[in-house]
């Protein structure tokens, strides 16, 4: 057993004859052709909005090996844009990648995409907690009196937001969901989210993780209205083991709580550029990932 060494980490892709369609945090999206791209994930976490200097071991073959669990699962519910994950299918430009591109990619149709993040939420957190603090409310839906925060809703509630260019997403009313997208997508993309994320956390509780809250992006294909990006990762999602849940004060997350202390401790200033993490925290953090990928699916992660 390797104890002292970490494991390649790949921070920024490199494909120069491709075009970049879309980059993130954590992800990058190349062009291939005029009806597909290349969807990435990377090994990069980011933490209080910054992406840090140091990349998370086996990260972004966690995140799109999760992806691809739940494309499966939700098959029946929703198309999906994935294409492929396996390379040899890749186009043959791709193929002296398949290094770079091996577990972490996806091969996907190009949609037209909605420019609205579909949330659903099963439980208060974040700026639902804020928001229903304020008013009572959350994207104009008035929820019980009396709730703690991080407790479980009624029932999961639609509470789309806009894709702010720059900074963070911006909650929004579904009348105002409805002027973007057109009242008929917007009833169509709420009752698909209400209806994925139902199923795919009813399946994560039986394994022992609670997934609080979730946001999809969906595009138009020839499939019609499909579900695309990552889907229902802890990048994209709050994960919160269960057996620790405890409802009255914020949740530790799944995945980033090394992170989140360590940088804490070092009393980061939150203002870039951000800090590296010691071999220790990266380690730690990865174990977490890749025992999230063993806990929901069941499988192994070649490591
Ligand atoms: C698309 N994003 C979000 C931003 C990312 C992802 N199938 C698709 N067709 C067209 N566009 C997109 C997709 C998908 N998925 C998704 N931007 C464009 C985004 C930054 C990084 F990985």
């Amino acid at each position: 057993m390797n104890t002292h060494l970490l494991d390649p980490v790949l921070l920024h892709t490199d494909f120069p004859e491709l075009e970049l369609h879309a980059s993130g945090k954590v992800r990058d999206v190349y062009t291939v052709g005029a009806d597909q791209l290349l969807f990435v994930a990377t090994d990069r976490i980011s933490a209080f909005d910054y992406v840090l200097a140091t990349g998370i071991p086996h990260k972004g073959r966690v995140l799109t090996q999760i992806s691809l669990f739940w494309f499966d699962y939700l098959r029946d519910l929703v198309p999906n844009h994935m294409i492929t994950a396996d390379i040899v299918r890749y186009p043959e430009p791709l193929q002296r990648y398949a290094e770079q591109l091996r577990g972490r990619s996806m091969l996907v149709m190009r949609a037209e995409m909605f420019p609205v993040e579909c949330v659903v939420r099963g439980y208060i957190s974040g700026s639902a907690w804020k928001e229903y603090k304020a008013s009572g409310q959350v994207c104009g839906i008035r929820l019980p009196a009396g709730l703690k925060e991080s407790d479980q809703l009624p029932e999961p509630v639609f509470t789309p937001a806009t894709k702010a260019t720059t900074g963070h997403d911006e909650n929004i009313s579904f009348e105002e969901m409805s002027k973007l997208v057109g009242s008929e997508v917007a009833q169509q993309l709420k009752e698909k989210s209400i209806a994925i994320y139902s199923k795919a956390a009813a399946y994560a509780r039986e394994k022992g993780i609670i997934i609080a809250d979730t946001k999809f992006e969906f595009g138009r294909t020839a499939q019609g209205i499909t579900l695309a990006d990552e889907v229902l990762t802890p990048d994209s999602s709050r994960f919160w083991p269960a057996d620790k849940y405890t409802p009255g004060m914020a949740q530790e997350s799944f995945d980033k709580q090394y992170v989140r202390d360590y940088l804490e401790e070092i009393k980061w200033n939150k203002q870039p550029p951000a800090p590296a993490l010691p071999d220790e925290v990266a380690r730690r953090t990865s174990e977490k990932y890749v025992e999230a990928y063993h806990q929901l699916t069941g499988r192994e992660l070649d490591v």
